[in-house]
């Protein structure tokens, strides 16, 4: 594999004169390479092959049990000020920041291969999917990346001398104390250390497609999101599509990838995933918001995933599929909790521990067998409802946008905006309960505005202000809202079956695009009537139930509107708050009275 790209040669240069490994091996995306690279993971233990005929090309590995999750805390937006970062990023000089991580990579990669990963975010050659190059010293990201993405030589032919986003990665000593993910949006540059996570070392996900990228989108005139795409195909066989943006693990893959309920696939109703955690979305020639997924395969979250919650994406994981931190059975297969209810009997546990069954307790995570944020690594091409525009480089037009989180009162379970603005307003005072996804604390409410509170690359008052202004540019706009699967009774139980189910307020959603479903107007926006929801077919759900889902209660809302300001106020220091959102707020709390 060859390239003329001088700057690409230099850079890799320059890297492997500061990492100094052994050898650089360039990915041309083979399999005959590929298998070699697995072989020789298998050899060293880095990876497991799993039984090739319950699960061919499948495989297993653990990460450092301290290395299990994003670190929002050691990730930094390396812009030129720090207001350029914004009050909701951790910041740092960028000249600083080279040379903190030139010392941290000096020799980093001695004795070990530097391989280099030519990947395409989109199809390869559109002009709407951009270029990046990874260096690592891992087989596990190349592995990795090779399912995630579009990666080889077919890639280095279309870059050709063109522009590229430079990915350095190195497991370094692993650790963790000098774990840092820094981003230098100016500069196109992303530079991992010291991990070997997912979210921290597959550079082309969260690190480029939504970090840089949400940059170089807010400056061409594009958006780059944390939002699942799927496609519902009525009984007429139109398809409308939909994004949705909710925080880590909660519930991208699944919407993306639901069944319908029994009432509606006899209809003839259908779910087609177009993707499953980031979109790109332009303004398309028709005046209409495109979404394109640039990935090419789905990093998911393996617990509670099941036949009965999401079979598609468990049909997913059959073949060539990496688990990570997941269990590993008897049988040379995998288990997590949800996966069925029939605990593994000499199991091994996600820290390679003999995993003892009779001392499982659901309540405390530290007795499950895997990870609570295990997960699997599967090709898009496996999933059966994968959308035929999957490979389109133009993406598909959206009629919807839905934003949503964790909360066990306050949001009710659907809800629309009343225009495009009071729509960015919803996105902007988002909140969620804090999962596995990210170190630290799990089950915190904190706001996470449009689900991009760790992934946003510049400062997120600017980023408000983005979205306003790309309000103002695209003619048919979609219609936005906001939905909360996880409203809680008295007992903490979720109220609202979920999943497939949740097809029933996408229904409402869509007909309320289409102008044919009623809303009530109330404070917080535009809400269905109990009985526009379906619920022909739901066990234990009556439209009472409902009407209790949907509750707005001002108290609870008030409440809300003291930690809205008090998130707000973070923007006063440089003052990037648009006042389009100040007066948003302000109309709010006059309709609360
Ligand atoms: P990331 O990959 O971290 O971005 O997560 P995600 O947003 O794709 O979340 P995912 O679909 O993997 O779901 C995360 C967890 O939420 C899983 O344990 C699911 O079982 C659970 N979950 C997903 N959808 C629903 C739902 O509708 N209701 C309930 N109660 N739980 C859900
Ligand atoms: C998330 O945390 O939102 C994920 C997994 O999708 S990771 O790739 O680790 O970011
Ligand atoms: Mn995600």
């Amino acid at each position: 594999m060859t390239t003329k790209n001088q700057a690409l040669l230099t850079w890799i240069d320059e890297m492997a004169a500061i990492t100094k490994p052994e050898k650089i091996v360039w990915i041309d995306g083979s399999e005959a390479q590929l298998e070699e690279l697995r072989a020789e993971a298998c050899a060293t233990g880095e990876i497991e092959k799993l039984d090739q005929e319950k699960l061919p090309g499948c495989y297993l590995h653990r990460t450092d049990p301290l290395d299990v999750a994003r670190v929002e805390d050691r990730t930094f937006i390396c812009a030129r000020t720090e207001k350029d970062a914004g009050p909701t990023n951790n910041w740092m000089d960028p000249q600083e920041a080279y040379k903190m991580m030139y010392e941290l990579f000096d020799g980093s990669m001695k004795g070990r291969t530097m391989y280099v990963i030519p990947y395409s975010m989109g199809v390869v050659g559109s002009p709407f999917s951009k270029i990046g190059i990874e260096l690592t010293d891992s087989i596990y990201v190349v592995l990795n990346m090779h399912i995630m993405t579009r990666i080889g030589a077919k890639v280095l032919e279309t870059l050709d001398d063109g522009e590229f986003v430079k990915g350095l990665h190195s497991r370094a000593q692993m650790d963790a104390s000098k774990k840092y993910i820094m981003h230098f949006p100016e500069d196109n540059t992303i530079m991992s250390v010291n991990s070997g996570y997912g979210g921290n070392v597959l550079l082309g996900k969260k690190c480029f497609a939504l970090r840089i990228a949400s940059y170089l989108g807010k400056n061409e005139g594009w958006m780059a999101e944390h939002m699942l795409i799927l496609g519902v195909e009525n009984p007429e066989g139109e398809t409308r599509y939909i994004c949705a943006a909710f925080p880590s693990a909660c519930g991208k893959t699944n919407l993306a990838m639901l069944i319908p309920p029994k009432a509606y696939a006899e209809k003839g109703y259908k779910v087609w995933c177009v993707g499953d955690d980031i979109s790109w979305l332009r303004i398309g020639p028709d005046g209409r918001l495109y979404a394109m997924n640039p990935e090419n395969g789905f990093f998911g979250v393996a617990p509670g995933t099941n036949e009965k919650s999401n079979p598609n994406a468990l049909a997913s994981t059959r073949k060539n599929t990496i688990f990570t931190n997941v269990c590993h059975t008897a049988d040379n297969t995998v288990w997590w909790e949800g996966l069925n209810k029939e605990l593994p009997e000499n199991a091994i546990d996600w820290k390679g521990q003999p995993w003892d069954p009779a001392k499982f307790n659901k309540a405390d995570k530290t007795t499950c067998a895997a990870h609570p944020n295990s997960r699997f690594t599967a090709p898009a091409e496996n999933c059966p409802c994968i959308s035929k525009e999957f490979n389109n480089p133009n993406g598909v037009p959206i009629d919807a946008i839905v934003f949503g989180g964790r909360r066990a009162k306050t949001a009710p379970l659907v809800y629309q905006s009343f225009d495009w603005n009071h729509g960015v307003f919803v996105g902007s005072i988002m909140a969620s309960e804090t999962t596995a996804a990210a170190a630290g604390a799990v089950g915190v409410v904190r706001r996470d505005p449009m689900a991009m509170l760790p992934f946003c690359g510049y400062n997120m008052g600017d980023y408000f202000a983005h979205w306003i202004e790309m309000g103002k540019k695209i003619p048919h706009a979609p219609k936005i809202f906001n939905v909360n699967w996880f409203r809680t009774d008295d007992e903490g139980n979720f109220i609202w079956p979920g999943f497939g189910d949740n097809l029933r307020v996408l229904e409402w959603i869509l007909n309320r695009c289409a102008g044919k479903a009623k809303a009530v107007e109330t404070a917080i926006g535009y809400l269905p009537k109990a009985e526009d929801i379906n619920v022909e077919g739901l066990d234990g759900i009556t439209t009472e139930t409902i009407a209790d889902l949907l509750s707005v209660d001002k108290d609870l809302w008030k409440e809300d509107v003291v930690g809205i300001k008090e998130f707000y106020s973070k923007f006063d220091k440089y003052d990037t708050l648009p006042a389009e959102l100040k007066k948003e707020l302000a109309d709010f709390e006059a309709r609360l009275g």
